[in-house]
């Protein structure tokens, strides 16, 4: 079964209180963070790269004089990596999320032996809010977002839910059948997770914006401790095992007619649709900025901006001119557009051509609150890089990706992959390709057999790194987690002892 979700967004709100001296003052100024990872966003998807699409809040904060572009930045192929490596602050492959993503049902999550950002971020006095997608696990109380670190969600809990219907819909291999369940949830504060099927026919950009706003308001200027904050999200699916691609894309794609108008001059109608969704995410955004411009937040706020990883190009996204899209390890399922904006932090704005992999976030953002650290996990502090241009710490390598289907690694100039790209081919299983990224950015041409040498350095490395190989932690799907059990929704509470 193939899936795809399109376009959404996670927001990760990351509030500091300040500390009280002795005469009350506040004795620090921590910068806040707000965290955007879009979902599936293609790397030719901003308007800056292709002028047919509409993005111009994000180009404005991407070009600002104050925002450090990092233009050799990665992640891995799919959501639960990504977001499990962002989280943990280390590799996939080491924790046991490198093969696929969790599915709806599935009695699987990240070990909570693996502290997330979120919580080390709360043990620094932050206050911790995520609203959008979450994809790390629900099946049970302690994987739930407020038992791992965030004071507050608002989103859905696996890998899509519906734009308009915040509805999921999955089909189950023994039921022979689709299973649907709302898949929109808030939690506060104490892992009690709570179904809002109140936003029906809301679209995921406005869904409870002006409660939602108003709140996130009174948040920053109070520092209040039962927060909520702003809800921006989309979401799709598809199921091309049931349906042909043709209807199941005018199902998946979905945005409010009134953004048709931005988008007049993309030809293919898919994308036409995914760059009304584009627009949709970039308004949300520059709505955002707004608020916290309004609340005077804005100027101590590091904003950073990425996706989880590349777009699915049937789906009207665009990775070009890389090789490769979302599901795979070629440069186009996991080189990304991200950027980190602050008035008050970026100092020199431009280009950061060094490497960057999703795991360094975790050291990157614990030096933002001013903890001493070079490394966490398996990333690397990059803060004084982004902010100065001037790199403390550099990273010479990364691992796309380890698992039983196929595995790349990165090494200076050169890219191994041994085996498939992809899930779907068996025939590469034992395939050794080379490229030099460096002056080949689009995988043209395989080095392999030209460059025995360098092949067998890498393919050593990589068995070196399959020591630290956590087993998948997937599991098949479960019908006690079915909708039918819990009135319509993808509630958790359902796994204890499978999971
Ligand atoms: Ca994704």
């Amino acid at each position: 079964m193939k899936r795809t979700t399109l376009p959404i967004f996670l927001l990760l709100l990351l509030h500091y209180y300040g500390i009280a001296d002795v005469d009350g003052q506040t004795a620090t100024q921590k910068p806040n963070v707000l965290f955007i990872m879009a979902d599936d966003l293609g790397f030719n998807d901003l308007d800056w790269k292709d002028s047919t699409l509409h993005t111009p809040n994000l180009r404005n904060l991407a070009f600002h004089k104050n925002t450090a572009l990092m233009t050799n930045s990665y992640v891995n192929q799919l959501c639960t990596p990504t977001r499990s490596a962002f989280m943990t602050g280390y590799y996939p492959f080491r924790v046991g999320t490198q093969a696929g993503v969790f599915l709806h049902m599935e009695p699987a999550g990240v070990p909570t032996m693996f502290p997330f950002l979120s919580e080390n971020m709360r043990q620094l006095d932050y206050s911790t809010y995520l609203v959008g997608k979450w994809h790390l696990g629900y099946c049970k109380k302690e994987f739930l977002p407020t038992n791992r670190g965030f004071d507050y969600f608002y989103g859905f809990y696996g890998p899509q839910t519906g734009y308009f219907n915040h509805s999921a819909d999955q089909y189950h291999r023994e039921l022979k059948r689709v299973v649907k369940g709302l898949d929109l949830f808030e939690e506060v504060g104490n892992g009690k997770s709570v179904p809002d099927f109140s936003q029906n026919g809301v679209y995921s950009t406005r869904s409870r914006q002006s409660q939602l706003y108003q709140a996130f308001l009174h948040v920053f200027i109070l520092s209040s401790s039962t927060p909520t904050t702003s809800s921006e999200s989309h979401v799709s699916t598809i199921y091309p095992d049931q349906i042909n691609t043709k209807i199941a894309t005018n199902l998946i794609l979905k945005v409010p007619r009134s953004y048709d108008k931005y988008c007049t001059r993309v030809k293919n109608r898919y994308r036409r649709i995914y760059c009304g969704m584009l627009t949709a995410m970039d308004f949300a955004i520059g709505r955002l900025v707004e608020y916290l411009k309004a609340a005077n937040l804005y100027e101590n706020t590091v904003i950073v901006f990425t996706s989880d990883n590349g777009g699915t190009s049937n789906f009207g996204a665009s990775n070009a001119p890389l090789r490769g899209e979302k599901d795979t390890i070629w440069e186009g399922g996991t080189k990304t557009t991200t950027f980190v904006h602050s008035p008050m932090y970026v100092e020199e704005g431009g280009n950061r051509e060094m490497m960057f992999h999703v795991v360094d976030w975790h050291a990157t953002i614990l030096s933002i609150t001013g903890l001493e650290v070079d490394s966490y996990g398996d990333g690397i502090n990059q803060w004084e890089y982004i902010r100065t241009n001037r790199p403390k710490f550099r990273r010479f390598q990364f691992v796309y990706n380890i698992a039983d289907h196929g595995s790349a690694i990165r090494d200076g100039d050169y890219k191994l992959i041994v085996g498939n790209v992809d899930r779907k081919m068996s025939k590469d299983k034992n395939r050794t390709r080379l490229f030099r990224i460096s002056t080949d950015p689009t995988e043209s041409k395989d080095i392999s057999r030209n460059n025995p040498k360098i092949v067998r350095r890498l393919l050593s490395k990589l068995d070196q790194l399959k020591k630290f190989l956590h087993k998948n932690v997937r599991k098949p799907l479960s019908l006690s987690g079915s909708p039918e059990r819990f009135n319509g929704s993808y509630s958790s509470f359902w796994c204890d002892g499978q999971a």
